[in-house]
Order: C-alpha cells, then structure tokens, then sequence
C-alpha cells in the first residue's frame, strides 16, 4: 500500500482504512499464533454481541490448541446462558495471572469493560464502535460491521478455524442482536452472508430467536407495563421518554437483567422517533437512547460524556433532579430538530 499516495483520501482519525483491514486481521493472527494462553474481554453489562464476539474467539483458540479465560465484570444476560460456550465466561472485578495477549472485545477504551488489571498485558482491541480510541498494542477497528462478531469471523476464517456449530452459534448471537435481527442500519450483505454461513453450519434460526427473544421474565413484562404507563411524549409526539428507578423494579419484581432491550420499545409506534430511557438504579443515574434514520443520537450522547452508535447511544446523567434530565431532554430535541 502506498502511504503517502497524494490521491489516497484521508481517512477518518478514528477508523482503520479499509486497505488496512487485512493487515490488521494478519497482525493479529500473528498475535495468536505466536502466544499460548490469551484473556478475552468485553464490556460491562454485557450484550449478546459482547458475549457472542468473546466465546467465538475462544472457541476458535481452543480449536488451535490454545488456552483461553474470558473475564468479565457482569454476568450473562439470562436468555444467552445456556448457549454453547457460554459457561466459560468468569465473572470477577478483576484480570490477573500471566498472558500472551488481552483481547478486548466491543470496547471504546480501556475502562469500558470495568475489570481491574488490564494496563498489565499486551492488549489486542477489536472494535465496530465510532469513537474507539485507538488503544492497545493491536488495533482493528471497523465501524462498516454490523457487530463486532462480524470483525471475530474475519479473524477466525484468517487462522483457517472452520465455522463450528458452537462457534456460528456465537456469531449467530451477536449477529441478530446488534442488528436488532437484521433491521438496524449497518445491516448488510455482509451480515447476510455471514447469517447464511451460521444456518448452513446448522443454526436453528427460529429456535435460537425463540431462546434469544422470546425469554422474558414475568417481571420484565410488568416493568413493560408500568414503564410504558409513565411514558411522556415530547417534540410533537416524536421524542418518548421513559424512567425507571429501583423502586419501580421492586414493585414490578424486575431484576437487572431485565432491563435489556426495554428502550426499544416505544419505537414500535410509527411517530415517535426517538425514545429517551432514564435509569436511577443501583446508585447510577444513567440515560440509553435510542433513534430512527438520520437523528444522531451519538453525538447527543457525547454532549454528555457518552458514547455509541448514530441510532443507539448512552451517557451518565449530569445530576439526579429534574433539571438533570430535562438538560438531556432539550438535546435530544435539538438533534430532532437539527435532522428534519
Ligand atoms: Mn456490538
């Protein structure tokens, strides 16, 4: 590649340019190939492409007779826990003991995943999340993939490890979650072409959304209810806004690992094109938000010391009073403005 090709477009600061892609993917094989024992770890509050990306790559490390440790700060969301692979995921505050390499899936930075240790190894990061900083000794980041899973497939048909049923079965996960099954923007040929791979290596796609979608708890179901009771519309009915707090959670018999996918749900609702979830749970005043089209969610989210996607983002709330949210509320309703 010529770097200093005059007719070569800048590339954006923060995403590895496409030609670099193979390089990076061969960097980090090389990585595997040369090490025998790696950790492997994601973010806090884990998603199924976190949790997919992860036990994809160390099955793949096992199929090379390499040992592996996922570390993770969460447990696994309950509807993941009984998918192949899964149970080798520990839960602990912290990294330790002699490694290879640390890869460090999903992560922006070297805080996201909320483990203590990490600064201590030679750290591989593997991401598809705008505003990746960049960290680590090996970098890959990819924002044209769908999830992160879809990066980990590169990597394992690169170290020449077939497509397992347990591991399209973890792709498959993080495939049709990030994606929202097959409907988030980012969505692509690609993200096909790779589902059709998992099914030919014998996914069941109705039984794994059934297992994925369909396992809900009682009280997250109640927590719909409730939440959806106190909703408030803004922006001529384009902006829903939802709250919980741990005394709702207690009332309607909801547990953390409820709360996943929740935000989604007003977005259903043919106006609204913007949904706003505020969370006071756990001593944390945290807001998700999540967007239709070109409203830039990401960018709301930053104003805020957040981060995410264009459509899907999350910040800490600048305080716990209603001057608090309704500082959040205005931007959002900004970016509303500013994308009509
Ligand atoms: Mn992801």
């Amino acid at each position: 590649m010529l770097q200093n090709d005059p007719l070569r477009p800048t590339p954006h600061p923060t995403t590895t340019p496409a030609s670099d892609h193979a390089a990076r993917i061969a960097e980090i094989c090389g990585v595997i190939h040369h090490g025998q024992h790696f950790l492997l770890t994601s973010h806090a509050r884990p998603d199924g492409d976190s949790i997919g990306s992860q036990v994809a790559m160390a099955l793949a490390l096992e199929y090379l007779g390499k040992t592996s440790r996922i570390v993770n700060r969460d447990p696994v969301p309950l509807a993941y826990r009984d998918l192949p692979g899964v149970d080798r995921i520990d839960v602990a505050p912290a990294a330790d003991g002699p490694c290879d390499a640390l890869f460090v899936m999903e992560c922006g930075d070297l805080s996201r995943p909320g483990v203590s240790g990490l600064e201590a190894y030679r750290v591989v990061n593997i991401d598809h999340h705008l505003g990746n900083t960049l960290y680590g000794h090996v970098n890959w980041f990819d924002t044209s993939a769908a999830a992160c899973v879809e990066m980990v497939i590169d990597i394992i048909d690169a170290l020449g490890v077939p497509l397992t049923h347990g591991i399209a079965t973890a792709v498959y996960l993080g495939l049709v979650t990030d994606t929202g099954l097959f409907r988030h923007r980012g969505t692509s040929a690609r993200s096909f072409a790779i589902a059709r791979r998992c099914v030919e290596a014998g996914v069941e796609p109705s039984d794994m959304a059934r297992q994925i979608f369909d396992a809900n708890s009682l009280g997250k179901l109640r927590l719909m209810g409730a939440m959806l009771d106190g909703m408030t519309l803004h922006a001529d009915g384009a902006l829903a806004v939802l709250s919980l707090d741990d005394a709702l959670m207690t009332t309607t018999g909801a547990t953390s690992d409820d709360l996943d996918g929740l935000v989604n749900l007003p977005l259903s609702v043919k106006e609204i094109q913007v949904v706003l979830l505020f969370k006071l749970h756990e001593g944390a005043h945290r807001a998700s938000v999540r967007s239709k089209g070109d409203i830039n969610v990401r960018d709301v989210a930053a104003r805020f010391g957040g981060g995410g996607h264009r459509n899907a983002a999350g910040l800490d709330v600048p305080g716990t009073d209603l001057v608090a949210r309704q500082a959040v509320i205005d931007a959002v309703v900004e970016a509303i403005h500013a994308a009509s």
